[in-house]
């Protein structure tokens, strides 16, 4: 624990960004669910049986037969992390001038497909972008915009679909089986893949299980086949659903994009047995994607996020609705309604929650939606909110309420709040390392 005194100091010295914090002066970490869950005993077990050999590690073996069983996708390339997948397929299937529908951008995912030369177009239905709306299914793609821009570009221009399950910067927000069905018909009909980025998929099959008529008498894991077997090919970080410290893969059904891929990864990543993670990693990874699909757990872990939410909003606070399945998301812009949106409300909101408790967030507004790539602005997302993200089977119910009465603190005090300016601009992903000063 540190005092408020102490954390004046350390927020001063992280130019106000929680990014840049050190980790020990942080008391409750809620910067992201990314390699932050605890291992179980069984992984743990598992990294002593690592073996280590440059070529075809037995481990891999294992994570290759465990990604085959549960999500069923025949072709698995190592990655280091999510990211190293993203980079490898964008490379691959995307040629300058073509465009990338999606469910909401994420910023690593948008990145590597504008470094390949495509364009990212959000094709989400509406309802995501408005925090109060309270649709269940809020990670859906709308057929309509992404028919129209599949008519207007011309289906050669779009190598794939990029669909995201829970959709990250929308709240943790679900996509439906129902609507992944009308996706899968309409990119049938015109011949284009749906590359998925699987990274929260058990916690999304939860939320079908719950929400999606049909659905409540499967389990976890038929959910997640199912969801699987309606896509081509997968990027996955393992950090979150998968519950291991790093690592990642590329999933693909069709032989010569994996062919390509194979080859590519020993350039960027390492062999293709290995692509980045040591064994001992890949071992922990094939016994968390099988703990990852347990009702009971995903049911524990889903659930102490919706404490989490259901006891802000009955004390008024304003959050992303429906509640999300990773975190719970502060609306910044209805928190200080004060500060226009170039003062970085959310930025400054995470700033706040760290000098009332320690407890650390994430900025998930302004700041990382970037800049426009060709007129150079700030690009202005009708989201700018604040992720409060729960990592797995590490917290008890009671860190919940200790985070839960700072948030009250800080709203009961947000009339003075005046804003920050940023002073540094990193050129790539400038939310990881932006300096900022208080106005
Ligand atoms: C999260 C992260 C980690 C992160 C990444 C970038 C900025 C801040 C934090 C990573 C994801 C993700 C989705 C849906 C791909 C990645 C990249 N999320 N897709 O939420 O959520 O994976 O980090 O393993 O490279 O804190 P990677």
């Amino acid at each position: 624990m540190t005092s408020r005194e102490d954390r004046e100091r350390y927020i001063v010295e992280a130019g106000y960004n929680t990014f840049l914090l050190k980790s020990k002066d942080v008391y409750i970490d809620l910067l992201t669910d990314s390699g932050t869950s605890a291992m179980s005993d069984r992984q743990w077990a598992g990294i002593m049986m690592g073996d280590e050999a440059y070529a075809g590690s037995e481990n891999f073996y294992h994570m290759e037969a465990a990604i085959q069983k549960y999500y069923g996708y025949k072709h698995i390339i190592p990655t280091h992390q999510g990211r190293g997948a993203e980079h490898l397929i964008s490379k691959i299937l995307i040629k300058p001038g073509d465009f990338i529908p999606g469910n909401m951008y994420f910023t690593t995912t948008r990145l590597h497909q504008e470094l390949a030369g495509g364009t990212f177009v959000d094709v989400i239905v509406d309802e995501a972008h408005d925090p109060e709306s309270t649709f269940q299914f809020k990670g859906n793609i709308d057929l309509n915009k992404l028919e129209n821009l599949i008519k207007e570009k011309g289906a050669d221009k779009i190598p794939y679909v990029c669909m995201a399950t829970t959709v990250n910067l929308a709240g943790g927000q679900p996509i439906s089986l129902a609507n992944l069905r009308d996706v899968r018909a309409l990119t049938h009909k015109y011949g284009i893949r749906i590359v998925h980025d699987m990274t929260r998929v058990a916690e999304n099959a939860f939320m079908i299980q719950q929400f999606e008529e049909g659905y409540k008498n499967k389990s976890t894991a038929e959910i997640v086949r199912e969801i699987c077997d309606l896509t081509d090919a997968a990027t996955m970080s393992s950090k979150k659903d998968a519950l291991v410290s790093i690592g990642g893969f590329l999933a693909l059904n069709e032989y010569d994009v994996y062919e390509e891929a194979r080859n590519l990864v020993v350039v960027y990543e390492g062999l293709h047995t290995y692509g980045g993670m040591a064994g001992r990693d890949m071992e922990a990874l094939a016994i968390g994607i099988t703990e990852s699909v347990n009702d009971d757990h995903i049911r524990a872990r889903v659930g102490q996020v919706m404490y989490l939410g259901r006891k802000l909003e009955a004390a008024g606070i304003p959050i992303v609705k429906p509640i999300g399945t990773h975190g719970v998301f502060l609306d910044a812009k209805k928190f200080y309604p004060q500060l226009t949106q170039d003062k970085f409300p959310a930025q400054t909101l995470s700033a706040e929650i760290y000098l009332d408790s320690g407890v650390r967030s994430m900025e998930r507004g302004i700041v990382s939606a970037g800049r426009n790539k060709i007129t150079g602005d700030h690009n202005y997302p009708n989201l700018e909110l604040v992720r409060l993200t729960i990592p797995r089977r590490v917290y008890t119910q009671a860190h919940m309420d200790v985070i839960a009465e700072s948030i009250e603190y800080v709203y009961a005090d947000r009339e003075d709040i005046k804003g920050l300016k940023m002073t540094y601009e990193p050129k790539y992903l400038r939310f990881f390392q932006a300096i900022f000063e208080k106005l």
